[in-house]
């Protein structure tokens, strides 16, 4: 069988580790790998090529191959984000919409549709007030699409700008014999999670944050309130998504946006596991109110029954397997404790 040939945007990046790992476990794929970073150990060695650079920079360069798979993971995450807006904008959007007219382009000169993977959020919502978020609960995609950060307003638009590549572009749908368009497959992520992998840039990362100074003995200062609920998800259970979602033939999706979902807590849990696993560590809930308003506005947690129902979507790990046979091993083998 002739490999696949696939590109990994922000491969460097925790998802990107962990998914370039995931996609040469599985053979049949020649993977190039794109970042602004060189490829860290964990990595390197594993992609036939890696072009390091600014993706939006180096666009042209991508012409030159013929992927048959793009998982787009290059971003700028949700707390970066509100810092350096523009910039986050220039990534988060430019970046998208130069890799979708790749795509597309290259569908209709091949007359096959590229399958475009993209990473959106939790951010892509957004809940009006603490009672709203309350009453809400798990909420489905359609519900409360209104975010209140750039990242989320990045996400939320590269997933409409995906559908539209993928199905109105040039509005080519209404031609007798319509060419063959990209294929977008988007799934919106809560906080995840990696035993391996140090988190950066995103405001989920108080719960990794808490357990990586915990098992060092550093005090942590949690950013968040105590009572602050969102889901969250194990690394090894978004791999397993995007891989999923990449298999699933087009006629089985009813959608081209799903939620997924495995387990949603306190931060106070995290506090409490971390000092169950590391007696002693010393954690304070200090909020930050930016960074608190940005979480405020993100579900408790999300409906995932439409990802289960088209593609038979189930997690692998909840709360107290994240924790027991994922996370802490993870953290207790990388400091020794
Ligand atoms: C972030 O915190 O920005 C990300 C996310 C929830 O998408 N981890």
């Amino acid at each position: 069988m002739t490999e696949q040939s696939v590109l990994v945007t922000g491969a460097c990046g925790e998802i990107g580790q962990a998914l370039v790992q995931g996609l040469k476990a599985r053979n049949g794929y020649r993977i190039v790998t794109a970042d602004l970073a060189p490829l860290p150990d964990a990595i390197r060695g594993l992609p036939s090529e890696h072009v390091q650079g600014d993706l939006v920079n180096r666009i042209k360069q991508f012409y030159d191959y013929d992927f048959d798979i793009i998982y787009h993971l290059a971003a700028s995450l949700s707390s970066k984000a509100e810092v350096a807006t523009e910039e986050a904008h220039r990534i988060n959007v430019e970046g998208t919409m130069q890799l979708l007219m790749l795509a597309a382009y290259k569908s209709e000169k091949y007359k096959k549709p590229v399958r475009f993977l993209f990473p959106s959020s939790i951010a892509a919502y957004g809940m009006a007030d603490g009672n709203e978020k309350k009453q809400a609960g798990r909420v489905k995609e359609e519900d409360f699409n209104s975010p209140h950060t750039m990242y989320g307003c990045n996400k939320l638009y590269c997933e409409k700008l995906g559908t539209y590549y993928s199905r109105f572009f040039g509005q080519r749908h209404l031609d007798s014999n319509p060419p063959a368009m990209l294929d977008f497959r988007s799934i919106r992520f809560p906080g995840l999670i990696s035993a391996f992998t140090l988190p950066s840039g995103g405001t989920s990362d108080y719960g990794p944050e808490m357990l990586h100074a915990a098992a060092q003995g550093k005090p942590y200062a949690c950013f968040v309130r105590e009572d602050t609920k969102i889901s969250f998800m194990a690394m090894p259970d978004a791999i397993k998504s995007l891989l999923m979602l990449s298999d699933v033939p087009r006629p089985a999706l009813t959608r081209q946006t799903y939620n997924v979902a495995a387990f949603a807590i306190r931060a106070g849990e995290f506090r409490d596991r971390a000092v169950e696993a590391f007696p002693g560590a010393t954690i304070t809930f200090e909020p930050n109110p930016n960074r608190q308003g940005i979480v405020d506005s993100w579900p408790e947690d999300v409906d995932d029954s439409r990802a289960r129902a088209d593609w038979n979507w189930q997690p692998d790990y909840d709360a107290d397997t994240f924790f027991e046979d994922y996370f802490l091993p993870g953290i207790r083998k990388r400091y020794g404790r």
